[in-house]
């Protein structure tokens, strides 16, 4: 069985997410990111993941992987295997490796990590908030003619994505500009896999805002 270490609506959710699409097993462990322990046992988070941030995932051999670009990849693989679809080329492969990267930098580290991370400068905050638009604008136009980022199929680029936007419309920033990203994200909240771990996770959030 996986183990699938997780902060509730961080971007641990994209992997939540994922699991729920293959429908894959998996035990999960939060994790207090304040003080970098477990909340089940109070055990040392580092002692599983040194950097610290989640997710991790721990497979059956008990190897931890780190990064959601490899968990949210590796997932990916499970599930192609528990769910059998018809067989994808390299080149969309490479296409997902392209849109989880654009996930992580330009949206996840580029824009939401500095606006929430507390310790960021006000005017760090009001620079990534400028420049956000371009990112949503190039999503909303690949979204143009495709219901999810890689054609009819929903990836794990999806999940993490969906993450992302869940948080940046929380931060209040209108999708109007961008039609066909906000009616993907409608489509999105409506799978039962996000619906469910979105359930999960914000009635694990004591904040219960996102
Ligand atoms: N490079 C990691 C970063 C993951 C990350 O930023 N996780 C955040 C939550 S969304 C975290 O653990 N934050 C706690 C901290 O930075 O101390 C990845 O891409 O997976």
């Amino acid at each position: 069985v996986l183990d699938l270490y997780f902060s509730p609506l961080a971007c641990s959710l994209a992997a939540r997410i994922a699991l729920g699409e293959a429908g894959l097993e998996a035990r999960y462990h939060r994790v207090d990111l304040g003080s970098k322990t477990l909340t089940e046992d109070g055990g040392d988070y580092r002692a599983i993941a040194p950097k610290g941030k989640i997710p991790a995932l721990r497979l059956e051999d008990g190897s931890v992987l780190t990064e959601n670009v490899a968990v949210l990849q590796c997932l990916a693989d499970r599930w192609a295997e528990a769910r059998p679809a018809p067989a994808a080329d390299a080149a969309s492969a490479y296409r997902q490796t392209e849109w989880l990267g654009f996930v992580s930098t330009e949206l996840h580290k580029g824009f939401l990590y500095p606006t929430f991370a507390p310790e960021s400068p006000e005017e760090t905050r009001r620079h990534v908030r400028a420049n956000v638009g371009a990112a949503l604008a190039h999503v909303d136009a690949s979204l143009a003619d495709r219901p999810w980022l890689l054609g009819d199929a929903f990836s794990v680029a999806d999940a993490y994505l969906v993450w992302a936007l869940v948080l940046t419309r929380h931060l209040g920033i209108d999708f109007a500009p961008w039609p066909a990203l906000a009616s993907y994200l409608e489509r999105a909240l409506a799978r039962p896999s996000v619906a469910a771990a979105l359930a999960i996770e914000r009635a694990l959030n004591p904040e219960k805002k996102r």
